[in-house]
């Protein structure tokens, strides 16, 4: 059956143009004018997009000493009601638990997916079997992102060492390390601190989290994975300071990429002060919200391409759970939620406002992580063989975002009362239609796991190969995550 997507204008990271787009079998099988089908979507006055990518999510994961209350079934249902269609999850082992053991448990939960997804696997610990295991997850289980966490100390932290040892391992691996870049000791210390002297209230995590604990982990980072010959991931950047290391990083020709968050970018730090506990207590997450010189900063490094992806971090918790830190913020659960909001704010503040425009938008939501992922043009492309993973997007479609019509598991909306102009019309995921006119129309377990080949792109210029402490990958299938 051929579904044909009619009378909309096409949008890409790099083209504008109006044409039909028909698919058959999940994928985008025909582009151009007056085409056929068995069955007609209209786009008339909407732009047909890559649907989006959300590379950094938290579902149903164990976490500070609960479970985050989106799990695969409502994080991609909300996902595909705001026009994402795939989501990057995080296998998180708990300190001495084997990458293979939690990659089983992930496997497990993401069964329920109503859209692709993909795994990035977090190190937690650092043994032989580790370093043994990665090989598996990245040839074998087609995971070529490894998480690192500079923060959480007692936890899931990580030292340098052991940061330094992954990333050569991910160098020969050709993975690509991520990072969570705050200095993991200094919060312990203002935390300790703070809790001394009686600030015990959300508006405390604050002041625990500044931007220099960002920033100076973020520039440690970069220098280990410089040293490691590997490129690097900033996921969350929230700041200036981090912003700035990655600026200069990249000007110096080291690959490194930055992903600030929808909410850094559209919430302050004014939710944490004289407001109630569960108002604060609702948007504490880590990096916290920042003040406007940040969240500028955060915009132009979209606009000048210093910072190549927005992301949710969706990690959400009902209000019972963020009560288990009344009288002590250190216990409160870090994370909120966003994968059904992302694109409807990033529209509205960025393209609404003219910060973005529709092409960057695509970038930046879609096909800029698809590129440095390696899962490029099977995702975030609209072509011919691509994947039938579209948005067709009404610009003039309007809402106020309310918890109570939320896909979300939660009770609460970090974005309550903000009013968007730009939603999906219409959501397909590898070609079935799963929102139509505003309505999702889900379908449990349709979603597949996404494989993603290595590349061994490396992060500065090298002036022998000689240089190079273990030999390259050789398999390539993918496209090189080149030109982001
Ligand atoms: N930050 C959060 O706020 N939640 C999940 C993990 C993280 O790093
Ligand atoms: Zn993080
Ligand atoms: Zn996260
Ligand atoms: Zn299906």
């Amino acid at each position: 059956m051929t579904t044909v997507i009619k009378n909309g204008t096409i949008v890409t990271a790099d083209l504008t143009y109006k044409a039909d787009v028909a698919i058959d079998g999940g994928k985008i099988v025909e582009i151009g004018p007056d085409l056929k089908g068995d069955e007609t979507l209209d786009a008339t006055g909407c732009y047909v997009m890559p649907g989006g990518i959300d590379p950094h999510t938290h579902l149903e994961m164990p976490f500070m000493g609960t479970y985050s209350s989106d799990d695969f079934e409502s994080g991609t249902r909300a996902a595909l009601s705001g026009g994402t269609t795939m989501v990057v999850d995080f296998a998180l082992p708990a300190p001495g638990q084997g990458l293979l053991d939690a990659l089983q448990m992930w496997d497990n939960k993401s069964t329920r997916a109503h859209c692709d997804y993909s795994f990035h696997m977090a190190i937690t610990w650092w043994e032989e079997q580790v370093f043994n295991e990665m090989e598996t997850v990245v040839r074998d289980r087609g995971i070529t992102t490894f998480k690192h966490f500079m923060a959480y100390k007692g936890a899931l932290m990580v030292n340098d060492d052991e940061m330094y040892a992954s990333f050569k391992r991910c160098a020969e691996l050709g993975a690509i390390p991520l990072v969570h870049a705050e200095n993991g000791d200094v919060v312990a210390e203002l935390q300790r601190k703070l809790m001394e002297e009686g600030n015990t209230g959300p508006e405390a995590h604050a002041y625990s989290r500044p931007p220099e604990v960002e920033g100076e982990a973020t520039n440690r980072a970069i220098m280990i994975a410089d040293m490691a010959g590997v490129p690097l991931y900033v996921v969350h950047t929230s700041c200036e300071e981090s912003h700035e290391a990655i600026r200069r990083a990249r000007m110096l020709g080291k690959r490194v990429w930055g992903e600030p968050l929808i909410q850094h970018l559209t919430l302050d730090e004014s939710e944490y002060f004289d407001k109630d506990w569960d108002h604060a207590a609702r948007r504490v997450m880590s990096p916290p919200f920042r003040n406007q010189r940040h969240q500028d900063s955060l915009w132009a490094g979209l606009q000048s391409g210093s910072l190549s992806v927005v992301a949710t971090d969706h990690c959400a918790f009902t209000t019972d759970q963020k009560r288990y830190g009344v009288g002590d913020f250190t216990k409160i659960p870090n994370g909120t939620g966003g994968l059904e909001d992302r694109l409807p704010m990033l529209w509205t503040y960025g393209v609404g406002t003219g910060r973005l425009t529709p092409n960057e938008f695509v970038a930046v939501t879609s096909t800029n992580i698809a590129k440095i992922l390696n899962c490029y043009p099977k995702k975030g492309a609209v072509l011919v063989g691509a994947d039938a993973d579209l948005v067709v997007w009404d610009p003039e479609k309007e809402k106020t975002i309310a918890a109570a019509n939320q896909q979300s598991a939660i009770d609460y909306n970090v974005f309550e009362g903000k009013h968007v102009k730009g939603l999906p019309r219409f959501t397909l995921t590898r070609g079935r239609v799963a929102v139509h006119d505003g309505e999702v129309r889900g379908e449990e377990g349709h979603g597949q796991f996404v494989k993603r080949d290595p590349n061994g792109a490396v992060n500065r210029a090298l002036s022998s190969w000689k240089e190079l402490t273990a030999p390259r990958p050789v398999e390539r299938t993918g496209i090189p995550a080149s030109g982001v």
